[in-house]
């Protein structure tokens, strides 16, 4: 029973028959209300007066809640403090909550919703971070990772480029929207289940926003139809809501955004505007790069400021480059606060510099390719922050996706058939990966497993593990059943819930199956070690001869008649503990905000991605033939579940950089606010062959299993679908000026395509 056999998702049964249940599927209370949030109708204003009374009184109302019935503090922000649960006299973004309308059904509180009336004197709206920053509306100080020398290594360089970058937001677009449902419990306590990334933000948020300790609220989690950064932080406002409610008024209060008003109300990826300066060697070794990131945050901190900082750690992609100067500042702007997305502004950074790459080679007259495999990072390389690069697979990964596909061969294809075509054109790209794996806030790197076996021999676990489609808890259950060595139907991953494990980080940068893992795994050995004793005692044979396998006690590889089992039964009869708590902290990582130097990652995970598209040019559109992929996954524990988050994780990179358009009005509104005006990739876009081959690698002792994260790095493989199409675009009109504005649309494209 190896464990690199591809294990199922272990809830596929169940999703496919419609039986897995969401927030919303809960069999609710008798009596339960329905609550609609009211939401600023501007991006920017003073509230001079609301009148609910028409909306009060519509039948079935039960009350409107606001500012005025918070008991705590109105204050969700995390990093800084600037967020309010309710708007109180100020607007700062279009679809900002101000009040929630509790009522008999979701219907009637959405008619009352339309019976409010507000009274706003508008102020000027900010959309654009640069706008912003020339405004000096700014969320906090800007931050800046140095290495070397900038302005010394420039006077050395044969060549200088400079340029500017944006790359727009991404809506996350879980499948399901965000939602809670708040019940009341004895002496005013409240439980809360919450489509979170973040149990523990929302028990706390709770217990701020009402007043109350942390032990009075309980926030229990399922599972989560889709998160991608977008609960990490923002499922919280709508847990306390319900909660605010449900503490007034002593009964269970339900409250699910509809699409709508999801897409309205939440942040999504940042769009970053950039400017760059890149510095050759005549053998084009990148001698120099300086870059400025402006990120545009939204109207408050939310985690703006963690993602900003990734954004630096990123900012030099797969490279070595020995002199850096990155800074970057965080816009505030009218637009809802961005927020966490897959990769957590990892992909900013990293398209700039391949933009930086696409422009030399373009104005030097040689491939990408050639300045990219140049400038790979090696071991002991040194990363802008301080890092020293260890077990690097940047070349390793590079080389195996160039011999293995053949790139030249590839490269020599799309040549003569362009030069055979002129109403289609074939272009072809790599894309280099390394994404740093840990929380970058070192304290934010721990995690708790507590592992009941019961009478019976069966197993209860609980982390602090979300799952969200990533398949984490199959992971667990892979690590409970294997060091037990008992079948996997003897083992069930309880709901994540804080009265469980409680303080927890969210399920988020990658980090979940790795923290959650490995305090499981210790939680599961101190357990075997127990038994082991056990079981030698009853064998009257040395601890040391005694294994667990498929079931039964092994004496030196010979089996028993003592089964699992039974030797459950024989510790419980010993007063032996059949329940282990542990706790696991990422060791050896550290970072120093003052210096912004340190060792900030546990690891480093790699890859390359080549991709090959057919843009039509008398349309516009594009359509990708392959995208070929060598990714580290160190040893995968799960191959199915890895390959999935490495074609999900594609995909979803490619939709950012190709097809993904959000458009806000200059008043800040959302404009691409339906799936009809906001198109993802979807089964005829994807491409039409995705290959991702494992690298062969011996893995990595700080991943769980030496099975390397696998949830945000193939992401950043999409970029490459951008310098893709701008190579078909550049093979059919030479006179293209690049330019590096993603996503390129069809509509860009075909602009580009007939550029004089
Ligand atoms: N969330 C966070 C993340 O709080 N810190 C991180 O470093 C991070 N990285 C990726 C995704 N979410
Ligand atoms: Mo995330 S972007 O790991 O919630």
């Amino acid at each position: 029973k190896s464990l690199k056999q591809s294990i199922k998702n272990i809830d596929s049964n169940t999703h496919v028959r419609g039986e897995s249940l969401y927030v919303d599927d809960i069999n609710v209370r008798e009596g339960t209300f329905h609550a609609v949030v009211f939401d600023s109708p501007i991006a920017h204003g003073k509230i001079k007066g609301i009148d609910y009374s028409k909306a009060e009184s519509l039948e079935g109302v039960e009350r409107i809640f606001t500012y005025k019935d918070i008991l705590g503090d109105n204050q969700i922000g995390g990093i800084i403090p600037d967020e309010h649960l309710f708007a109180e006299d100020e607007v700062h973004f279009w679809g900002q909550p101000i009040a929630l309308i509790v009522a008999k059904t979701e219907l009637i509180a959405r008619q009352a919703r339309r019976l409010i009336n507000i009274d706003i004197e508008e102020l000027p709206v900010i959309t654009t971070a640069k706008e912003a920053k020339e405004k000096g509306s700014f969320i906090n100080a800007p931050r800046s990772f140095n290495l070397g020398n900038t302005e010394k290594a420039f006077n050395d360089c044969e060549y200088i480029f400079e340029g500017e970058t944006f790359s727009n937001g991404q809506e996350q677009l879980y499948i399901e929207a965000q939602g809670s449902y708040a019940e009341p419990l004895e002496n005013g306590n409240i439980k809360i289940t919450s489509s979170t990334q973040g149990p523990t933000a929302v028990q706390k948020t709770a217990a701020r926003v009402l007043g109350l300790p942390m032990h009075k609220i309980e926030v229990d989690v399922t599972r989560l139809g889709g998160g991608f950064g977008g609960k990490e932080d923002q499922a919280t406002p709508w847990a306390v809501m319900a909660a605010l409610a449900t503490y007034h008024l002593k009964q269970s209060v339900k409250l699910i955004l509809n699409r709508h008003d999801d897409l309205r109300m939440t942040g999504k990826r940042h769009p970053y505007e950039s400017t760059y300066k890149i510095g050759l060697s005549k053998d084009l070794k990148i001698l120099a790069y300086e870059v400025e990131f402006l990120q545009n945050s939204g109207a408050a901190a939310d985690l703006s400021p963690a993602i900003a900082e990734r954004t630096l750690f990123h900012a030099t992609n797969s490279y070595f480059v020995k002199n850096v100067k990155s800074t970057v500042h965080s816009c505030k702007t009218n637009l809802p606060p961005n927020t966490a997305f897959r990769g957590f502004g990892g992909p900013q950074g990293m398209f700039v510099i391949e933009s930086a790459i696409a422009k030399a080679a373009s104005e030097i007259g040689v491939s990408a390719r050639k300045i990219q495999e140049i400038n790979l990072l090696k071991e002991n390389d040194e990363f802008s922050y301080g890092q020293i690069a260890k077990h690097v697979e940047a070349q390793n990964s590079w080389y195996a996706a160039t011999s293995i596909f053949f790139v030249e061969e590839l490269e020599q294809e799309v040549e003569s058939f362009n030069e055979k075509n002129t109403a289609f054109k074939k272009g072809l790209s790599l894309m280099p990966i390394t994404f740093g794996i840990s929380f970058t806030n070192t304290p934010m790197n721990h995690a708790r497993a507590l592992v009941h076996i019961y009478l019976d021999g069966s197993v209860g676990i609980s982390t602090a593990a979300v799952e969200m489609g990533q398949g984490v808890n199959t992971k667990m259950l892979q690590i409970a059943a294997k060091v037990f060595s008992i079948d996997k139907s003897k083992v069930k991953i309880e709901t994540t819930n804080t009265t469980r494990v409680a303080n927890t980080s969210p399920s988020a940068a990658s980090s979940t199956a790795d923290l959650n893992g490995k305090a499981l795994l210790k939680a599961c050995n101190s357990l075997l070690d127990r038994l082991i004793i056990v079981a030698s005692e009853d064998l009257n044979v040395s601890v040391e001869s005694i294994t667990l396998k498929y079931e039964f006690v092994y004496i030196d590889d010979k089996k028993t008649n003592l089964s699992w089992t039974e030797l459950i039964s024989k510790a419980m009869l010993n007063r032996v503990a059949l329940t282990e708590n542990a706790h696991y902290a990422t060791p050896e990582i550290h970072f120093d905000k003052t210096k912004e130097k340190g060792h900030p990652f546990a690891y480093h995970v790699y890859g390359t991605a080549i991709t090959i598209v057919t843009v039509d040019c008398t349309r516009g559109t594009y359509e990708f033939d392959a995208v070929k992929i060598v990714h580290d996954y160190g040893k995968s524990m799960s191959e199915g579940i890895d390959l999935g988050q490495a074609e999900g994780g594609l995909v979803q990179g490619m939709g950012w950089m190709t097809m993904e358009e959000i458009a806000y009005g200059s008043n800040g509104r959302l404009l691409s606010n339906t799936l009809s005006t906001y198109k993802v990739p979807d089964v005829f876009s994807v491409p039409k062959n995705i290959e991702i081959l494992p690298l062969e690698t011996s893995g990595n002792e700080m991943a769980i299993l030496k099975s390397k994260a696998v949830g945000e790095p193939p992401l950043m493989y999409g970029i490459g679908a951008y310098f893709a199409i701008q190579n078909a675009i550049k093979a059919f009109n030479p006179n293209h000026q690049l330019k590096f504005h993603a996503p390129i649309t069809p509509e860009k494209v075909l602009i580009s395509l007939y550029e004089k």
